[in-house]
């Protein structure tokens, strides 16, 4: 056999399962960074190291290192702080609302995919620069708050009045890979045309960027078009036009663009590059390939006739002068200030003086008429654009760490801002077992097993561990937009939500009569319901369990609730309730769009493992927790009760499954003795008799001595996803 890379040259490559099988789904996003793969063991923590840290060492370190040119990859300007923020920018800026994935806050810009992007080039050079300041630190300070602290130093150190920093971004060991970045065959692949674009969920408009082609839409120099992209680009990253235009001139207020050369002297990607490289990539064999000679975009040009220093030299020049488009040293195009003096420095030659120059995308902040009007205030405003450029730098930094009860260190900025989930303070005494057992009763009085576990999932399963957001603390499910989501049934929800309230009032007003300071929560109640309903079903199956359950959860008003943001994120799929919005949409041939494949990708954001995913589907069906209270999925004779019928009846042989509609997303079991329709089930539940890892588990379930240890498993899973968002707990 031959080995890879052999003598002769000749290449052999293994073939991995998902080359031979490329639509089986791949549960491998349900076991990343399992913590015996963490190499400070698993009782590491690192919010409790980093709140011993120094900061301000660090941040002196920083400003020291940021000015101490080195040889091997030398300052432009004497300065690395435009490196640095470059290096903050991309790494936060991968960030996409749709599943609040990529982002900043598990440093994996510094595996692939990303650090191989050839929008990251040279970035390899900027982490290397701050390995020295990391060594010192170590433990305590995670390359994820090291690399956003650098950016923020940086700007601190140019002159921007910065708004603050919050430590609490830990590292991960092995790339995080739930984020479908789009195909990775190709990169950039706009050049082939419009309809290669990248669509929704991808963040970037082409494969590889993280947001916008520089040079405008698939190459083509033309300013209006390109501010259409810049705005669905940074619209995906939650960001609107106004934060927009202040983080593109505040950004660009800084550094330049290296193409210093042709683009084939420049070598290959850290991952591609040859062993000797020790990780870094992209070495340029043109004249020195550092310094003056540096290949990065392939554009050559400096905004600004003050790179080092923030202001608004940046926005003066693209409204002073006519543009002329160029080509760069490497032929791409750019664009230069016609009749413009000499004003710019040369990044390492004090004799040598340039032109002012810009991207196509930075003169789509002019030719954009709502840019420009935007622009032009913050051009005559001065403080007004530094202060939005504070403000949408934090936010770019910080929107992916979760509420502001994760933000560690001291120079976290007291005030409070909409997308960080805010929440009231609790002013009241929590219920007591008493109560809980009261309150219980009460709701199952009220409501039905079946809509307590629904409402209770519907709350708790809005969390996403991509960025912390959602959950059930704040009962935002009774306000706009996520009673209007068709997921919760909006009409059905608002008579539900008044059984709550009543319930709520009740006891509450009790409690004052009685002189007492305790009160219910309406989100303590939504998940208390969730408890009661699977108590009672378990009793009826026979079996006596308590769900755990911890008070201390508060309700948001209207004005709490970042309403953009969550109606942008509206579910299309939940496979834990059986709803799946586009049947028509499904393409078997890629899994990308199947709701099996959207199953598994929620089941990520709720941290699940596999077990507890198949666990609770099968528990969530039985209970008849389905989208319209559907029969789909309810393979039992006895609903509403904790057996363990779903996984007896999908491995029973006595059933024949069929498809039931022209997409295949439902099915039919028939009979194979009387030929009659026995079950019914869509895609979600057969995945889990289908696939062989999800067949296994279910196995274990479905035996005859497994019947308690189900009821067990659902109940530590299901109270795992109601905690998910109880920062305060940690
Ligand atoms: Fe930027 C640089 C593009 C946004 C910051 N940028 C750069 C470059 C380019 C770009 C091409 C060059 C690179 C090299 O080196 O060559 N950007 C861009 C675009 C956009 C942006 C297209 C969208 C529209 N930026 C941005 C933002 C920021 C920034 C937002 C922040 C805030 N940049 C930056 C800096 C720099 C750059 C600082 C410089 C770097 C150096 O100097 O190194």
């Amino acid at each position: 056999m031959e080995k890879s890379g052999s003598k002769t040259g000749k290449k052999s490559r293994k073939r991995w399962i998902t080359d031979w099988w490329p639509n089986r789904l791949n549960l491998k996003i349900l076991r990343q960074n399992c913590p015996n793969q963490n190499p400070y063991g698993e009782d590491y923590d690192y919010a409790r190291e980093v709140e011993t840290l120094d900061i301000d060492a660090v941040i002196k370190d920083l400003k020291d290192i940021m000015k101490n040119s080195q040889d091997w990859w030398p300052a432009d300007f004497g300065h690395y702080g435009p490196l640095f923020i470059r290096l903050a920018w991309h790494s936060a800026g991968s960030y996409r609302i749709y599943d609040g994935r990529g982002g900043a806050r598990d440093g994996s810009i510094r595996f692939p995919p990303r650090i191989n992007w050839p929008d990251n080039v040279n970035l390899d050079k900027a982490i290397r620069l701050l390995w020295p300041v990391k060594k010192k630190y170590g433990r305590k300070l995670s390359w994820a708050d090291l690399i956003i602290l650098a950016g923020t130093v940086a700007l601190e150190d140019m002159g921007v009045k910065i708004l603050g920093f919050a430590l609490g971004r830990e590292d991960v060991f092995e790339p995080d890979e739930s984020p479908d970045w789009g195909p990775e065959e190709e990169m950039l692949t706009a050049k082939r045309g419009e309809k290669e674009k990248l669509e929704r969920p991808y963040a970037a408009t082409e494969m590889g960027l993280i947001y916008v082609n520089p040079e405008g839409p698939g190459g083509n120099p033309d300013p209006a078009e390109s501010a259409k992209e810049i705005r669905t680009a940074f619209a995906r990253m939650g960001m609107n036009d106004e934060e927009t235009v202040a983080l593109i001139a505040g950004g660009h207020a800084f550094g330049k663009c290296h193409g210093a050369g042709p683009a084939e002297y420049l070598g290959p990607d850290p991952s591609s590059s040859p062993i000797e490289m020790q990780g870094l990539g992209w070495k340029y064999e043109y004249k020195s390939g550092k310094g003056p000679d540096t290949y990065t975009s392939g554009f050559e040009l400096i905004w600004s006739p003050t790179p080092t220093k923030f202001g608004i030299q940046y926005l003066h020049i693209l409204f002073k002068y006519e543009w002329e488009l160029e080509k760069s040293p490497a032929g791409k195009y750019q664009w230069v200030a016609k009749d413009a003096p000499e004003i710019i420095p040369d990044a390492y030659d004090p004799n040598k003086k340039h032109r002012p120059r810009m991207l196509t995308a930075d003169l789509a902040l002019r030719f954009d008429p709502k840019y420009a009007e935007i622009a032009k205030r913050f051009l005559e405003n001065p403080e007004e654009f530094e202060k939005a450029f504070a403000r949408a730098w934090f936010k770019l930094t910080h929107r992916d760490m979760g509420p502001k009860e994760c933000y560690l260190g001291k120079y976290v900025p007291k005030e409070t801002f909409i997308w960080q989930d805010p929440l009231p303070e609790r002013d009241y005494e929590l219920i007591e077992e008493e109560d809980v057992r009261y309150l219980k009763k009460r709701l199952l009085e009220e409501l039905s097993v079946k809509q307590l576990v629904y409402y209770a999932w519907a709350s708790a399963s809005t969390y996403r561990n991509s960025d912390r957001k959602g959950g059930v603390n704040g009962a935002r499910i009774r306000l706009y937009p996520m009673n209007e989501w068709e997921v919760n049934h909006p009409e059905e929800l608002k008579k539900v939500v008044k059984v709550y309230e009543k319930i709520q009032r009740e006891f509450n007003e009790e409690q004052e009569a009685k002189g007492n300071d305790k009160k219910v929560s309406l989100a303590d109640l939504i998940v208390l319901g969730g408890c009661a309903a699977i108590e009672e079903a378990a009793r009826k199956a026979g079996f006596s369990v308590e769900v755990p359950f911890v008070a201390g959860r508060v309700d948001a008003l209207q004005e709490h609730v970042d309403a953009e943001f969550y109606k942008a994120i509206e579910p299309f799929a939940d496979g834990f309730r059986n709803y799946f919005r586009n049947p028509e949409s499904i393409d078997e041939a890629d899994v990308y769009t199947t709701p099996e494949y959207f199953l598994v990708d929620k089941a990520n954001l709720l941290t699940l493992t596999v077990p507890e995913m198949v666990v609770l589907i099968a528990g969530m069906r039985v209970l008849g927790a389905n989208y319209n209270y559907s029969d789909y999925g309810v393979l039992t004779d006895k609903p509403e009760t904790l057996t363990n019928d779903f996984f007896v009846n999908l491995l029973d042989m006595s059933y024949e499954w069929r498809a039931a509609d022209s997409y295949r997303y439902t099915f039919e079991a028939v009979d194979r003795k009387s030929g009659e329709v026995r079950w019914r089930a869509t895609r979600v539940d057969l995945i889990i008799g289908h696939h062989d890892e999800l067949r296994a588990v279910a196995e274990v379930y479905a035996c005859d001595d497994a019947k308690e240890k189900f009821v067990r498993d659902f109940v530590s899973a299901w109270a795992k996803v109601m905690h998910l968002d109880r920062f305060d707990l940690w």
